[in-house]
């Protein structure tokens, strides 16, 4: 069910500190950590705790939570001293989506060519 924990899910065990992460912020209702193989000096997850397989399903039923995935991402680009920094939320396999657990990737610390791939 939508914002209950997945056994199977990744992201919920890192939330559940389960399987370790290196977590750079954390709040009441979100958890941020370095992606595993980074596209960018700074490339930053920032999950809602509360499980939704993706943007839109948090969007729609969470919209509160949203945004505080998205304030979040603001703190990591200003942690880092970003003044430019790209925020991506892959929706959809066909978008590049492999973890089903709603996630915002926070890229910034080099130049950013757009279109993305
Ligand atoms: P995607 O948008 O679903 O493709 O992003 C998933 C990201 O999760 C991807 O960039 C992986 O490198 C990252 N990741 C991670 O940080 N830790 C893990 O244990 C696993 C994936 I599996």
């Amino acid at each position: 069910m939508a914002g209950e924990p997945q056994d199977d899910c990744l992201f919920c065990k890192i939330v559940a500190g389960h399987v370790p992460a290196t977590i750079v912020r954390e709040t009441d209702t979100t958890v941020a950590f370095r992606d595993i193989n980074p596209q960018a000096p700074t490339h930053v997850l920032v999950i809602p705790k509360a499980h939704y397989r993706d943007a839109a399903t948090l969007a729609a039923g969470a919209p509160e939570l949203a945004a505080d995935v998205l304030r979040e991402t603001q703190a990591i680009a200003d942690e880092d001293k970003l003044d430019s920094y790209r925020v991506v939320f892959n929706t959809g396999s066909g978008a590049g989506q492999t973890v089903w657990h709603a996630h915002a990737h926070v890229l910034g610390g080099r130049g950013l060519q757009w279109p993305p791939g």
